[in-house]
């Protein structure tokens, strides 16, 4: 592999610890922070990391993080212990944070949510400085997070504390989330706001599906005079969507929404659970069609904070999150498709070792989103944005 060149006429950063990708939820659980190890193996072996400032990001203080989270919340997190799961005297408050199955207390809970939110704010800021024109943290990205509360596997929420940066020096900022599940945790806390548009695209059924929220209709609060209103834009979707869909899907709701409410700055989450034969999701894209949405947000050439979320299958969390940094660098063209022969844990990659295996093709499921329902879809944004202006 030749050495990718830095990009020209802009920067990219990248943004993060080590120390969060050992912290495990258990050895059964989906989310497994070791593939950000193997998304480094990655983005190192194709030599990108010569070609962006490399930011060893700090944990998060307690009061950054209250910047959005309730602190008897963050009292509860930072003294919480693996064995109190078990203890009668904690049950109510663990009922009442949510901690569980799917958000356990594991050894290092407080360390590893403060390092992957110290990524992201760590990030925003080196957009706020101009120091950087794209700033990646893979490690975030965790969007159910709620103010008081533990959701999805997510404890605090990055990208809320990303884009409060943001707001600091841009009077709108739009938020783009294209993992599976909808991104209820950043919708809300910016539910009465003007100066953030949300939208997710996910896969969407009210009483089967996590979280149940993101319906088309839901789109601010109702009141009419609330400054929110409309400002929550879903995008909810059947099983199977196929990159051609989605990829047109995107940009005819995506182009629109950047044209009309004119952002300062966007937030993209990244969430490769949208990638066929993730453990979790139920979705039929490829890593190139994935990525294209990442190059369409590029081409507006605005100020872009980039987070990761969810993902289960590793070595395709790794695939995607790899050939977007490539995309970021504008050297997607310059990565050779076989992995390289050097790649640390390359058994991983295996039997094709190609950064695009036909993942649409090893899981067949049918796409179940019609050509109407899509274009009702588009249909339905473009009369929601008649409400919105820059
Ligand atoms: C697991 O195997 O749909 C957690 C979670 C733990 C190990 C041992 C416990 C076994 C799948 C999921 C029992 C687990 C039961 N273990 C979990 C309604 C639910 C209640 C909890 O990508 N059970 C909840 C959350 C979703 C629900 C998705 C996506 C995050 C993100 C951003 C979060 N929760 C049903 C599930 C397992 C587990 C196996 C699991 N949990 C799958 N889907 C969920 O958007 C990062
Ligand atoms: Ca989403
Ligand atoms: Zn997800």
């Amino acid at each position: 592999q030749n050495a990718i060149p830095r990009p020209s006429g802009y920067r990219v950063s990248w943004h993060a610890n080590p120390d969060v990708e050992p912290h495990h939820f258990g050895s059964s659980h989906p989310m497994k922070p070791w593939r950000l190890t193997l998304t480094k193996q990655l983005v190192m072996a194709y030599g990108m990391h010569h070609a962006m400032d490399l930011y060893l990001a700090r944990a998060a203080t307690y009061e950054e993080l209250a910047e959005f989270h309730h602190t008897d919340y963050l009292d509860f997190l930072q003294q919480v212990m693996p064995g109190d799961m078990e203890k009668p005297e904690k049950s109510e408050s663990i009922v009442k944070y949510n901690f569980g199955d799917d958000c356990p207390i594991f050894n290092g809970l407080y360390e590893y949510c403060s390092l992957y939110a110290g990524g992201s704010l760590d990030a925003a800021r080196k957009l706020c400085n101009n120091q950087s024109e794209i700033a990646i943290n893979w490690s975030g990205g965790l969007h159910h997070a709620k103010k008081g509360e533990a959701s999805g596997f997510c404890y605090v929420n990055d990208i809320v504390l990303g884009i409060l940066q943001l707001l600091r020096h841009h009077p709108r900022v739009m938020y783009v989330d294209i993992d599976v599940h909808h991104g209820d945790g950043v919708e809300q806390a910016f539910w009465s706001t003007d100066r953030v548009l949300t939208v997710s695209f996910h896969k969407y059924d009210k009483d089967n599906f996590f979280p149940g929220t993101g319906a088309r209709d839901s789109t601010g609060p109702s009141h009419p005079l609330n400054p929110g209103a409309h400002h929550a834009l879903n995008v909810p979707l059947h099983d199977g969507i196929d990159d051609k869909s989605y990829i047109q899907l995107f940009k005819d709701i995506v182009g629109p929404c950047i044209e009309t409410y004119k952002p300062g700055a966007i937030a993209l989450q990244c969430g490769a659970d949208s990638l066929g034969c993730d453990r979790l999701g139920c979705f039929n894209l490829n890593v190139g069609a994935h990525g294209a949405c990442v190059a369409y947000v590029k081409t507006f050439n605005l100020p872009l904070l980039v987070v990761g979320g969810g993902g289960y299958t590793p070595r395709n969390v790794s695939r995607a999150w790899a050939h977007e940094t490539s995309i970021l660098l504008d050297a997607a063209d310059l990565i050779d498709p076989n992995i390289p022969e050097t790649v640390t844990f390359r058994n991983h990659f295996g039997p094709d070792y190609s950064l695009f295996p036909p993942l649409s093709e090893m899981r067949k499921l049918d796409n179940k989103n019609s050509r109407a329902y899509l274009n009702g879809l588009v249909q339905s944004v473009r009369e929601q944005l008649r409400y919105i202006r820059g």
